[in-house]
């Protein structure tokens, strides 16, 4: 069987910039989870406050602009059984002093504003998240070879 829940994963500025691409794509790929989009981008500031409206009204919510317009980003649609919550339990916890060992923010970062990582909290984050950043087009439709192995 073939899953296609997704989730929107996106590599920050300092996760691009300390060279952390690769190793966090391959955590993906070796669980299992199908990179289905993948872009680098500079993030406009009308698509940074689209992507964090919900903190719009937070006193950390410009620096969370301007941190995330720092340098480019890879952005990604990752497909998986139960894939939202598995890339959160493999991204960790927000604040990297509570983030475990083994998670992609307890083992790459130390502060809450450098946190690597974002990825979509539920489904309907996911969905909006993904329109956001990519068209239909730009998602692809493939199989992995060792797809009969995992599911
Ligand atoms: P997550 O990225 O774990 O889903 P959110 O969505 O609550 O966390 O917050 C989005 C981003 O805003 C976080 N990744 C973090 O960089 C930043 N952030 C959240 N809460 C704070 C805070 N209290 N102070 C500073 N930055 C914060």
């Amino acid at each position: 069987m073939v899953f296609t829940d997704r989730t929107f994963v996106m590599i920050k500025p300092d996760g691009v910039q300390r060279g952390l691409v690769g190793d966090i794509v391959a955590r993906f790929e070796h669980r299992g989870l199908k990179i289905a989009a993948m872009k680098m981008l500079l993030v406009s500031e009308d698509l940074a406050k689209k992507h964090y409206e919900e903190h719009a009204a937070k006193p950390f919510f410009p620096n969370l602009v301007s941190f995330i317009r720092s340098g480019p980003v890879v952005a990604m649609v990752v497909e998986g059984k139960d894939v939202v919550p598995m890339v959160r339990s493999m991204v960790g916890a927000t604040n990297p002093k509570n983030s475990n060992p083994g998670t992609i923010r307890g083992d790459f970062a130390v502060d809450m504003g450098r946190n690597v990582i974002h990825a979509s909290d539920s489904p309907e984050s996911a969905k909006r998240e993904i329109s956001l950043y990519f068209n239909t087009s730009e998602i692809a439709t493939y199989k992995r070879i060792d797809e009969q192995w995992l599911y």
